[in-house]
């Protein structure tokens, strides 16, 4: 009877996937299985549906409660496994076993944008964070850092209003995942000590391409302690092996329009095709004298060490190898804490990593709940470990016996009395005199160098191309253009600006069309810092196509012979060749067979692609005239600088899109492969204009 009335309502049939000695049966989280996975339990055939279906209101219990609160910063992120090896025996610096020559530690790293919710945008204009766990045999390591090796502020104590301000505001909730609105601008302009990170902020350092080119820091100044108890100090570096690459404004525009995951997307699909994304880990050591010698205090976060000064040493290479298996449990679980930190290594007195040193084991409880988040797999030590701490929400471990106190006896009676601390291979904190950070009276202030906030913006500033300070001076233009209701807040932050550079500030007010105001009044005048090439993205941008992806457009009639060597020539130069054409279904080429196309043409616009082959028949072109979507798709490669390969029947479409031969805009030869490699900033003034 039940059965018939299921099949009455259309619910039975096909929908009812029964378990049969292949699958697994479904069963409740209490092991009980299920009858009906379709329809619930109701009194009669139209119900109502009765609050005895344990089954039912299970399944709404759990989901209802699927949700965690997102992370208040950093919310958008993705995460993947992998592999860190220790390359260079530093055993003179540091005892951490991580960095034994040849050891390998497996890791997790997570990559996030700063203000966006969870569900925002992967190219918002923003910081991204770099945060890698590393389990190692001496307990978890966490490198918590960001793509930009300064900060925009210098103490703790100033975190929420920096986070209240960039985020959305208040009241209207808007804008989502950007810094481009009143409030940010509101606060760092009353906030000198931002400016340096502004600069950063603004160039295309926060428009990675990928997650894979992107550049990582540890930011603060940390310390290395070998085994003699010596420390030095350290910064951590992370270089991409793919080199940096960022896209530019209009592009990370277009994107967030083309596809929301494009990061989160070229991360799974890179390590999903086995192209496994690597970084080297480098450092900067130096020592206290060093430290007393520079125009800068080292345990302020928002100065960095130029690399001319401390060069960076290699020691390992991390490789991303693994996608994860389920993104809650892992990528949105995973909890990083900068005091997970193993004998080896140690903090510095910066301000900044003290606070978060509190922050973070206080913000899991939040989001994870209970104290016990250390047991989620993708948060637990891959080391053995135990102490006394007990019970608590979510427990899921099962201590035996009475051992849950220390010092006790119970091993005089056979009893397991727990484990006991151990002087030799225990963390002990390194001797604080062995930096200029001993501590002294208890006061609520800074160093006195700390008050420089314009050298190193300079410095960032003049180590930049003219394009790179183009796009710098943009920015700004942009982000303060969307600054509305509060009047002074542009004028204000051009009066911080002429400390940095006058010609500059200048550059900035003419692009607002506003005067350029008073100067402000530097809390310590600043001083010239030698440029430093390594701060640039476009000087050590690796010519290449690793990794990279070329859209080839075509259409009814493309010359097969053409398509097949031009794949094979991006395939052999590493790069990915992706077919577009306007059905899905594909094209049918010269040769009569059919291509199947990767991605259709309005839905695989050009700035998903690092450049662009238009391979078409006179046909093909004369029939892509006519559609926006093709004619767009050219010019905004052209816009985003990018090389454009063509074949000499689709010339009247690049005519169309405004095309200007340059050598980045080739034929379908040799030239258009070593032309893909690099992008063509000498072309942007003829395509728009910066400030
Ligand atoms: Fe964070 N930060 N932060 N931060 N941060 C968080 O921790 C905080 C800072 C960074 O992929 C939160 O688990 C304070 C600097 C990354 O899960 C929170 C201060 C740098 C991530 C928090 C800072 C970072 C976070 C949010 C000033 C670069 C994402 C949820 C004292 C060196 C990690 C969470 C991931 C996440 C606090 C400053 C990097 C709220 C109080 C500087 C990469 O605890």
């Amino acid at each position: 009877m039940a059965d018939k009335a299921q099949r009455a309502t259309g619910n039975g049939g096909e929908t009812h996937q029964t378990a049969n000695g292949a699958t697994p049966i479904l069963t409740t989280n209490h092991g009980v299985a299920v009858s009906d996975n379709q329809n619930s339990l109701k009194s009669g055939v139209r119900g109502p549906t009765l609050l005895e279906d344990f089954v039912l209101r299970e399944k709404i219990f759990h989901f209802d409660h699927e949700r965690i609160p997102e992370r208040i910063v950093h919310a958008r992120g993705s995460g993947a496994h992998g592999v860190f090896e220790a390359t260079d025996d530093i055993s003179d610096l540091s005892k951490a076993a991580v960095f034994t020559k040849g050891e390998k530690t497996e890791v997790f790293a997570r990559f996030s944008t700063v203000a966006g919710g969870a569900g925002s945008v992967d190219t918002p204009r923003d910081v991204r964070g770099f945060a890698v766990k590393f389990y190692t045999r001496e307990g978890n390591w966490d490198l918590v850092g960001n793509n930009i090796p300064v900060f925009f502020i210098q103490d703790a104590i100033k975190f929420p209003d920096l986070v209240h301000s960039v985020k959305m505001e208040a009241d209207r909730a808007y804008p989502q995942a950007g810094s481009a609105h009143d409030t940010f601008w509101d606060f760092a302009s009353l906030t000198p000590e931002t400016t340096h990170m502004l600069f950063w902020a603004m160039s295309d350092r926060t428009l990675p391409r990928s997650l894979r080119m992107m550049e990582g820091f540890g930011v603060h100044t940390f310390k290395l302690v070998n085994a003699a108890g010596e420390a030095s100090f350290v910064k951590f570096h992370w270089r991409p092996t793919l080199g940096i690459q960022s896209t530019i404004w209009d592009e990370a525009l277009k994107l967030q329009a083309a596809d929301n995951d494009y990061h989160r997307r070229d991360l799974f699909e890179a390590i999903d095709t086995g192209a496994f994304p690597q970084w080297e880990l480098a450092i900067q050591v130096f020592d206290q004298e060093f430290a007393e010698a520079q125009p800068y205090d080292v345990l302020d976060a928002t100065k960095l060490i130029p690399e001319e000064d401390v060069p960076l040493r290699v020691i390992g290479r991390m490789t991303l190898n693994r996608n994860v298996d389920n993104f809650f449990a892992e990528t949105e679980q995973v909890a990083f804490l900068p005091t997970n930190i193993p004998p080896g290594i140690d903090f510095s007195n910066d301000p900044l990593l003290q606070g978060r040193l509190f922050s973070y084991l206080d913000t899991q409880k939040s989001r994870l709940g209970t104290t016990n988040f250390h047991q989620i797999p993708v948060n637990a030590p891959r080391c053995p470990f135990g102490n006394f701490q007990r019970d608590g929400m979510m427990q899921t471990m099962v201590p035996k016996g009475r051992g849950n106190y220390e010092p006790n006896s119970l091993a005089d009676h056979g009893e397991d009395g727990g484990p006991r601390e151990s002087a030799e291979k225990g963390f002990a904190t390194a001797n604080a005199a062995t930096g200029p950070d001993e501590t002294g009276d208890k006061l609520r202030i800074r160093p006195e160098l700390f008050a420089d906030h314009y050298s190193q913006a300079r410095l960032f500033l003049k180590s930049q191309t003219e394009s790179e300070q183009a796009h710098i001076a943009s920015s700004f233009v942009f982000e303060l253009s969307k600054v509305g209701l509060l009047d002074q807040v542009p004028l204000r932050m051009l009066a911080n600006l002429r400390n940095v550079d006058e010609e500059f500030a200048k550059r900035v007010a003419d692009g607002l069309g506003l005067p350029l105001p008073k100067k402000a009044k530097a809390a310590r005048e600043p001083v010239n810092m030698a440029p430093s090439d390594a701060l640039s993205i476009h000087k050590k941008m690796k010519d290449t196509l690793e990794g990279r992806a070329i859209g080839i457009l075509i259409a009814d009639g493309t010359d097969a012979d053409a398509l097949k060597s031009l794949v094979a020539a991006v395939i052999k130069a590493k790069g990915k060749a992706v077919v577009v054409a306007p059905k899905i279904g594909g094209a049918k080429l010269s040769d009569g067979s059919m291509r199947k196309a990767d991605g259709q043409l309005a839905g695989s616009p050009s700035q998903i692609f690092d450049a662009v082959v238009v391979l078409l028949s006179e046909a093909g072109c004369a029939a892509l005239l006519k559609e926006a979507a093709a004619v767009q798709w050219v010019m905004d490669a052209f816009g985003h600088l990018k090389a454009i390969g063509a074949s000499d029947a689709a010339q009247p479409l690049l005519d169309k899109a405004g095309v200007m031969p340059d050598e980045g805009v080739t034929g379908l030869d040799a030239a258009f492969i070593t032309a893909a490699t690099r992008r063509f900033y000498a072309r942007e003034p003829s395509v728009r204009s910066l400030a």
